[in-house]
């Protein structure tokens, strides 16, 4: 076999990935859900382990040859019960979407009845949407946020419970800046006999290092995503306790996967041991802290945050005081090199693809190393572009300053001579 390089087979492939790394260096990544996987990530899962087929679980696979892939499974599961202090943990699935998809199918039926977050209200599509699986084989009604306090309705939770009895409640959210109080959604799930998932992917770096309650020894089942803030490869985990260990592992496989991605399950593992380190913990803090000092400099702009502030690594902005929409939000500050994504904010009158709202992250940004001040100049940065949509000079001055923010918080430069 020729053993060329990727930059002579396929110039075209190269070339792109070549253009990521430099916007990934040139602007401001502050969606939520993204980070930067470290360097000792990326070789992990850039690797050789991507020939092996390995159906099964370590120890009982369907292929031969499977030590060193073994050697990594147990690795990656080792440390994920020991950072989450966990009775069981399956790290094979390929998304957050198929963790979910796998608890559901171990312990209910096509036509069961979920209860999720109301996605308008920052909930999942994977919670029951009617245009994801989870909506179109279970059955689902949602929950979400009380109009005054903007916070999750645990009254509506409980009455909703015990009108329609569900038979899984489903707590966790994709854009929701406050503390998820799990402890009560297991009481409300107690009180109708329900199932309780928690869904962890976008706080669970921040419940590593202690800056959120952990739903492990609450919920019977508890997924995440490896990407977000935990800032591993891109893929899914499932924590359980012991007495669901086996139906949740039939549920991946066979159930609903054929071959785990070894590749990946390796940086998964060193993602988990990448966050077993005090330096992982500082980290989380510093997410923490940047969030609620942008979300202040923010609202003493005039912005108004969706439920007055954050908690956690992440804030919606409702910008119907501003008279713009999300999608003109979102494109002016992509021009000027800061890239969030529209959000529809809770009870909002725009549909999902306008929007009144943007959702705005700081795991990304923290990793590079940005800190209070850079924060507070991030949020005259966002004030400037979305009080001067139209205007071109504006975004234009705003895009260099953002250029040379970035220039003196380097990221990737291990990569630089593969541009
Ligand atoms: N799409 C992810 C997010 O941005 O939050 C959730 O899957």
């Amino acid at each position: 076999m020729e053993e060329k390089s990727l930059r002579e087979v396929d110039p075209e492939v190269f070339e792109a990935i070549s253009k990521e790394i430099k916007r990934e260096k040139e602007n401001l990544l502050m969606i939520a859900s993204e980070n930067y996987a470290s360097r000792a990530v990326i070789e992990a899962h850039a690797n050789v382990m991507t020939n092996k087929y390995a159906e099964g679980y370590p120890g009982e696979r369907y292929y031969g040859g499977c030590e060193y892939v073994d050697i990594v499974e147990n690795l990656a599961i080792e440390r994920a019960k020991k950072l989450f202090n966990a009775e069981h943990v399956n790290v094979q699935p390929h998304s957050g979407s198929q963790a979910n998809m796998a608890v559901y199918f171990s312990v209910l039926k096509p036509g069961n009845l979920i209860m999720g977050m109301d996605l308008a209200h920052g909930g999942h599509l994977s919670h029951g949407s009617k245009v994801s699986f989870s909506g179109s084989i279970f059955n689902a009604i949602f929950y979400g946020v009380s109009p005054d306090t903007e916070r999750i309705d645990f009254d509506q939770v409980r009455s909703l419970a015990k009108e329609y009895k569900p038979k899984m409640i489903v707590a966790g959210a994709s854009a929701y800046p406050r503390v998820i109080d799990f402890s009560k959604f297991k009481e409300i799930a107690e009180e109708v006999n329900a199932f309780f998932m928690a869904d962890i992917a976008h706080i669970a770096g921040l419940i590593v290092a202690d800056l959120h309650p952990s739903p492990v020894g609450i919920a019977e089942f508890v997924t995440s995503t490896t990407h977000k803030t935990l800032r591993g490869p891109r893929g899914g985990f499932i924590i359980t306790k012991k007495e669901y260990a086996k139906k949740v592992d039939k549920a991946i496989f066979p159930g609903i996967q054929g071959g785990p991605l070894m590749h990946i399950i390796a940086a998964k593992a060193v993602a988990f041991k990448e966050a077993m380190s005090p330096e992982f913990k500082e980290y989380q803090k510093q997410v923490v802290l940047n969030a609620k000092v942008l979300a202040e400099e923010l609202m003493r702009y005039g912005f108004r945050l969706v439920s007055g502030g954050t908690d956690n690594h992440l804030m919606l902005v409702d910008l119907t005081n501003k008279g713009i929409t999300g999608k003109q939000a979102e494109e002016a500050l992509s021009n000027a090199g800061i890239i969030v994504n529209k959000n529809s904010i809770p009870f909002d009158k725009r549909g999902p693809k306008i929007t009144s709202g943007i959702r705005i992250g700081t795991p990304a940004l923290t990793t590079r190393g940005l800190k209070e001040d850079e924060m507070r100049l991030i949020a005259r940065f966002i004030k400037d572009v979305l009080e001067n949509i139209d205007s071109d000079k504006v975004i234009e001055k705003v895009r260099s300053e953002v250029r040379e923010l970035c220039k003196n918080f380097p990221i990737y430069t291990f990569l630089e001579k593969e541009e």
